[in-house]
């Protein structure tokens, strides 16, 4: 089943490592057929090829659409070599064995990705390629196909071990791998045809074809099997690219927990030292303060006994105090921009935590979507990137929120869209004074969180609660005032909610009462 290799086609898109796989070829008396580009490279770097059209009897034409789309290939690629009706047909036409082809292919997803016009997109389908390598993957019983540059090593070693011959367990691997980049090539033309070219942003498939590390340990559940998988194409800033400096692998629950604190970290971008606590994908305390390290203690303090186990995410680079605080509790994964010398050697201390580091954060309103699974579906919806600004905020109470108050309440707001729904949030001068998450009424939520905060008072010793004075928000409309009031009760002063129930006068008339000042931000902030 070895078969040696005396003529090569290569045809290459990419002439990454082109020049030293000539040469290895040539080295072995490999012929070398190339087309226009190809050809050119190789012969500059003095290699001696002889051109397609030279081997077809056409030459290149309609700007490059007909180069290789020839019996002359692919009689050469197609023949199987031990039937005698092929070989006679070999013989008659005088068509010549290819025994390698390397091949990859003119570059239609980065030519989209880089905002071509359509015809250059059109261009960029490339038709002779594909044909080769599937021709030649088809007859990989005899025939070698290569369609990654990075496999050239693999290749090279393999004509190396076996004096310039392929084995057949060589010759299959690359063949699957080769109709792999055909069939996602197709894939792209295809989505690019159905939606992108038909201005719709939804992809036609889903197609997550690359898997980082093959498995992770378990999934939420250790009776549960689970994988990572990077989306094809370019990547936004996230765990998978992040450095881990120390600690065991990163869980199923460490990368979804994780996540959830350094997307609410990621809205701190450029601002003060925040630090995020999370868990179990909700925060339990996020505070923005002069220093790292008291946005540290105050984000703690919130609810210290929730915080125990927990995910820590910080806007910027760590700092010995810090690290050596987070130390003084169980904490699971630490995310942060970057990590001085000084908090590393504190983190090292602890051998099981896990230090990811991001080196920046994504911007937090950027475009893109989310995927859910239902039984028997994919749910697909953009992210929420939604965003008000303090203009966009209307004052639906007799009084309007102070400045102070206004600035709570936007902190608050800013949490609350990273908190599962119904979330309150209670926030007083840059920090979650409660948080109350993923309540199946929003009254419950909003007596959880102060519940939270009167246990963080008295565990404190603080003369009263910080939800006294504080700006409440609420991820969407209270449908009824219960919600609201409890909030009252608990001290808050300042309401922040998107508004547009049916019984948004009784809301705000309850409010009045209550002397509560409340901003409507006509946006909803659901998280589920
Ligand atoms: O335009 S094509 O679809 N028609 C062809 O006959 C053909 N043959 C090879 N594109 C074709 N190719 C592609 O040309 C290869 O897949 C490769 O990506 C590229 C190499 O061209 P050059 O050697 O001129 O740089």
């Amino acid at each position: 089943t070895a078969v040696t290799i005396r003529r090569a086609l290569l045809s290459v898109s990419d002439k990454t490592g082109l020049v030293d796989l000539g040469r290895t070829l040539a080295a072995r008396d490999v012929e070398l057929v190339s087309t226009g580009g190809t050809a050119k490279a190789l012969r500059e770097a003095g290699l001696d090829v002889r051109d397609v059209s030279d081997l077809t009897g056409f030459p290149e034409m309609m700007d490059g659409r007909v180069k290789t789309l020839h019996p002359m290939v692919h009689g050469g690629l197609l023949a199987v070599r031990d039937n005698p009706e092929h070989a006679a047909a070999m013989e008659e036409h005088a068509i010549g064995a290819i025994d390698l082809v390397v091949v990859n292919l003119y570059p239609f997803e980065q030519t989209v990705m880089r905002g071509a016009g359509r015809d250059e997109v059109i261009e960029n389908i490339d038709i002779g390629g594909p044909s080769m390598v599937r021709s030649a993957a088809k007859n990989h019983g005899f025939v070698t196909i290569v369609t990654d540059p990075t496999d050239y090593a693999a290749l090279t070693e393999e004509l190396n071990s076996s004096d310039g011959a392929t084995s057949l367990d060589f010759r299959k691997r690359m063949a699957a791998k080769a109709f792999a980049a055909t069939a996602a090539y197709d894939a792209a033309i295809s989505q690019w045809f159905a939606f992108a070219d038909q201005g719709e942003k939804f992809p036609a498939q889903v197609s997550m074809t690359r898997v980082l590390s093959g498995s992770l340990r378990y999934g939420e559940n250790p009776h549960q099997q689970a994988a990572l998988y990077l989306p094809r194409g370019p990547h936004t800033p996230g765990l998978p690219q992040a450095e881990q400096v120390q600690g065991k692998e990163l869980s199923y629950n460490n990368y979804n927990d994780a996540n959830a604190a350094f997307e609410l970290a990621a809205e701190f971008r450029g601002q003060a030292p925040a630090v995020v606590i999370v868990k179990h994908a909700n925060p339990c305390g996020v505070a923005q303060r002069g220093t790292l390290l008291e946005a540290w203690e105050d984000a703690l303090a919130c609810d210290s006994v929730s915080a125990f186990g927990g995910i820590v995410a910080t806007n910027v680079p760590l700092d010995g105090p810090t690290a050596e605080a987070i130390c003084q509790i169980f904490t699971e994964v630490v995310v942060a921009p970057g990590a001085d010398d000084a908090a590393k050697a504190a983190f090292a201390k602890k051998k099981n935590l896990r230090l990811l580091l991001t080196d920046d954060l994504p911007d937090p309103r950027r475009s893109g979507q989310m995927m859910s699974i239902v039984a028997g579906g994919i749910l697909v919806q953009d992210r929420d990137n939604g965003a008000i600004a303090a203009d966009d905020l209307k004052v639906v109470t007799k009084r309007a929120p102070t400045e102070q108050e206004l600035k709570d309440c936007l902190f608050a707001w800013t949490v609350a869209r990273h908190v599962k729904s119904n979330a309150i949030v209670y926030a007083k001068d840059g920090a979650t004074a409660g948080i109350g998450a993923g309540q199946m009424n929003r009254r419950d939520s909003s007596r959880i969180a102060a519940m939270k905060a009167a246990e963080a008072a008295e565990k404190y010793g603080w003369a009263q609660s910080h939800t006294v004075g504080s700006a409440v928000a609420s991820d969407a409309f209270f449908p009824f005032a219960d919600g609201l009031l409890a909030a009252a009760e608990a001290g808050a002063t300042a309401v922040i909610q998107p508004g547009g129930s049916i019984r948004d006068e009784e809301v705000i008339a309850a409010a009045d009462e209550a002397g509560l000042a409340m901003v409507f931000t006509g946006m909803r902030h659901f998280r589920h």
